[in-house]
């Protein structure tokens, strides 16, 4: 992916290097700035009114000590962060990840990304991201209260209804924003949406758990229709086996398609039958084991360690719904030697830049994870309205504004690509109109 305005690649220069040690962010800008080079040569006032310097720099980075203790009285010390990316179009809205890859390359990454992704969604969320290098894996429930607790002891400060808006990502689901509101909500004394993806019997949304899933497979359908085609009779491949993993399975499968395999950090699963998706769900959600277990409960299945080779299974739709830079070249060179007709992001970046290029030049369907995960982050800001509201739309009411929310999206998107000269580039088309809303905003504000 080569910048082909110079000022721009100047200015990723620059990015490089004033952060040298941030490869991911790197990576995130790159794409970004190379779909831009069309839009900043037809308006160069984005350039000389310091809109795309400010771009690639975040408004406050916030970077925390986190102590806590374990259930054998040893003391531990991780590192928080919130990256307060972007707050052009509404106040800073992104995930917390616990992982213990976690540093601030990724948060600056995710943080540009949600950016974009949140500006596309439609509605008025700026971009931020948290999270700690902590590794939820294989702690007790009161190990990770006392995480969430010391966590938000500090970023409690930072955030607020108006100001910063944080929710789940990897290591972060209904039980880590239990008690990560929890303690907001004591410190605060005060009941405000300041966290999604809540608890249903305290403020959260119906369909938030399943929106960025469903809202994947709304957008693929989209694209599938506008090929003339469907999920109807199509074998698909599911990576990870999280939130947004068990929800894309979900509405894959009730949408016609079969669903083959899935997979976590240490290796997949392949079942010719179709994924038996409450077992995967028991074994996940419930039991928090191993996905391995799957194939000790369902024996005709299979089981292979290391969760790479899950891209060299054949088939029609790739969903990649783990973690970033999980198809590498290797892996898009097997999904186009294998027939796969479209690939289709769920996590963050999950594709490298020559895994894209492959992708592309293969002539295979492809949809940008900005576009395509949007759905998730789009209910957030659907629980955001119904917390000011003190009201509640019913699962339906809900589901039914996400697939307008992704249709609407795929349509200004794939506008978007047509009108700057690339059409059907989804990628081109998602970087450019999730840029101009916050652009504009930026230019309307002046030097901020
Ligand atoms: P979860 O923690 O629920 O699930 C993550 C899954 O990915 C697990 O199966 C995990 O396996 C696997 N995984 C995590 N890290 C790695 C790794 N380094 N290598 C291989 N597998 C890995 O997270 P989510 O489902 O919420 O998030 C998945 C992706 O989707 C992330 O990229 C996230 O940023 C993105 N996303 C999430 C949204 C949401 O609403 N939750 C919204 C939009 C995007 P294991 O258990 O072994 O670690
Ligand atoms: O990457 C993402 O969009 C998320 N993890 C969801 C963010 C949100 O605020 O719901």
């Amino acid at each position: 992916m080569s910048i082909e305005n110079a000022y721009l690649n100047e200015l990723m220069e620059k990015v490089i290097a004033r952060d040298p040690n941030e490869p991911e962010f790197h990576q995130a800008v790159r794409e970004v700035l190379a779909s831009l080079s069309p839009v900043c040569d037809a308006r160069p006032e984005l350039i000389t009114e310091g809109v795309m310097d400010a771009l690639v720099e975040p408004e406050r980075t916030i970077k925390f000590r986190v102590p806590w203790e374990d259930d054998q009285g040893n003391i531990h010390i991780n590192r928080g962060y919130r990256i307060q990316f972007n707050s052009a179009i509404g106040p800073y809205k992104g995930g917390l990840r616990f992982h213990p890859s976690v540093n601030e390359s990724i948060i600056k990454f995710l943080g540009f990304e949600q950016t974009f992704k949140n500006s596309l969604t439609g509605l008025p969320i700026g971009g931020g991201k948290g999270g700690s290098d902590f590794d939820p894996h294989g702690k007790s429930d009161a190990e990770v209260m006392r995480f969430c607790q010391s966590f938000m002891n500090e970023l409690f400060r930072h955030i607020g209804p108006d100001t910063d808006v944080p929710a789940g990502d990897i290591g972060v689901g209904a039980r880590e924003i239990g008690y990560l509101f929890g303690q907001y909500k004591r410190l605060r004394n005060e009941f405000t949406g300041t966290l999604t993806g809540k608890g249903l019997s305290y403020g959260g949304s119906l369909a938030r758990k399943e929106a960025t899933g469903f809202g994947l497979c709304y957008f693929t359908d989209c694209m599938l229709k506008d090929h003339g085609d469907s999920f109807e009779g199509k074998i698909a491949v599911v990576s990870g086996s999280g939130n947004v993993a068990i929800y894309c399975c979900q509405k894959a499968t009730e949408l016609g398609a079969k669903v083959v395999a899935m997979s976590d950090s240490n290796g997949y699963i392949y079942d010719k039958d179709g994924i038996d998706l409450d077992l995967i769900k028991q074994i996940k959600e419930v039991e928090r084991k191993r996905i391995k277990v799957y194939v000790e409960r369902k024996p005709s299945a299979e089981y292979h360690e290391g969760c790479r080779g899950i891209w060299t299974i054949p088939c029609d739709l790739a969903f990649p719904c783990a973690t970033q830079n999980e198809i590498n070249l290797e892996s898009a060179k097997a999904l186009i030697a294998n027939g796969c007709k479209a690939v289709c992001e769920g996590s963050n970046m999950p594709t490298t830049p020559d895994g894209i290029d492959a992708i592309l030049e293969a002539g295979l369907m492809y949809t940008p994870s900005k576009a395509s995960n949007a759905g998730g982050v789009a209910v957030s800001a659907l629980e955001m309205s119904q917390n000011s509201m003190r009201f509640y739309w019913t699962f339906e009411e809900v589901d039914e504004k996400l697939k307008g929310i992704m249709s609407d999206l795929y349509k200004n998107v794939a506008a978007a690509a047509a009108e700057y000269g690339h059409p059907g580039n989804l990628m081109v088309g998602a970087n450019i109109a999730g840029f101009l809303k916050v652009a504009d905003s930026m230019l309307a504000y002046g030097l901020v």
